[in-house]
């Protein structure tokens, strides 16, 4: 029985994988290109090494098309396909278990639990928790990770590398200096960035055009909340993304969170089966090293059930459209009371 670590030094994590017989990696749910990249890269490193490598996440049931030509991707199985019982299981960018969804059980039936990650609101649910909440990805844990174990950083897990980073620092607005060497020494192994970029990024089909116009012609601001610091939101009803994919659906918020009045972002998405359920983004201008004097969403979030960054996070609620901007509101209001 390993006894339970937390650290950002990824010392005890190189010794249970380097160890392992044999590993299951588990995504997030709604997988981000940050949680694939990070698996996939894990797994090459893995099948390299001889040991067998399930990579996982619970839902949807197929990857976002963005993502498919991710390298690694061979490695992917169905939910329903990962092992009951495995001798590590690593979960990769969830930030606690109910990032799991269904596969959460695959942890009673693995040895030993790692979890990776870099959200601050991790809730350390592994026997190892590999956690660096300085840092801008998962995937720039994992290069870490890999430079300790002294494996190398090949092209093709260059990419997933570059994959999770360019998309969590929003194409680089938000790295420190370390982004860039990170970047740097990951786009010299002759990866095509800009095109690796505007596939996960800067790619959608026609029909995203009139589902923002819907989306954002209902936008609202609110300039008296959090204390004055503003909030303006926007909801995605499930027949405006009909057809469309998560993606599209996932870049509202990057719109919605350039509002000058408001230094808080959300985006309500209803769900496509249960229309009184919304998963919730949420933004705040604090987004960068020395700012940090504004909203903190991380807070906000995880007091409404969810979690994240502070200045990128997000929540599952239920209600109505009218009750669930009151939910927010009332959080929002709560943090500013002292
Ligand atoms: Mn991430």
């Amino acid at each position: 029985m390993t006894a339970v670590t937390s650290s950002a030094d990824p010392a005890a994590a190189v010794e249970v994988l380097a160890a392992a017989r044999s590993v299951t990696v588990l995504c997030h749910v709604q997988p981000d290109a940050d949680t694939v990249g990070s698996g996939l890269a894990l797994a090459q490193v893995l099948h390299r090494r001889g040991v067998p490598v399930q990579v996982s996440f619970a839902e949807p049931a197929e990857l976002p098309a963005s993502m498919r030509s991710l390298p690694g991707v061979e490695y992917l199985v169905p939910a329903e396909q990962v092992a009951a019982r495995v001798d590590v299981l690593v979960t990769v960018d969830c930030g606690s278990v109910g990032r799991l969804g269904a596969l959460a059980d695959r942890i009673d039936g693995a040895a030993t639990t790692v979890v990776i990650d870099h959200h601050r609101s991790n809730t350390r649910f592994g026997d190892v928790n590999l956690i660096d909440e300085t840092a801008e990805s998962t995937t720039s844990v994992l290069a870490r990770l890999f430079d300790a174990w002294g494996e190398e950083i090949d092209r093709d897990i260059a990419h997933c590398l570059f994959a999770g980073l360019v998309t969590d620092t929003g194409c680089f607005r938000w790295g420190g200096p370390g982004t860039h060497l990170l970047a740097d020494r990951l786009l010299a192994t002759g990866i095509d960035g800009a095109g690796i970029t505007r596939t996960l990024m800067d790619t959608h089909p026609f029909g995203w055009l009139p589902m923002l116009s819907r989306v954002l012609g209902s936008a609202r601001l609110e300039p008296r909340a959090a204390g004055g610091a503003g909030l303006v939101y926007a909801f995605v009803y499930s027949d405006d993304s009909d057809g469309l994919r998560s993606e599209e659906v996932e870049s509202v918020i990057d719109v919605v969170r350039t509002t000058a009045e408001a230094d808080v972002a959300a985006v309500f998405k209803q769900s496509r089966t249960d229309a009184g359920c919304w998963t919730v983004s949420l933004r705040s201008r604090d987004s960068g090293v020395g700012t940090g004097d504004a909203v903190d969403v991380a807070r906000v979030a995880t007091g409404l059930g969810g979690g994240g960054h502070r200045y990128a996070a997000g929540y599952t609620t239920h209600g109505t459209a009218e009750n669930v901007v009151g939910d927010l509101l009332a959080e929002l209001a709560l943090g500013r009371e002292s």
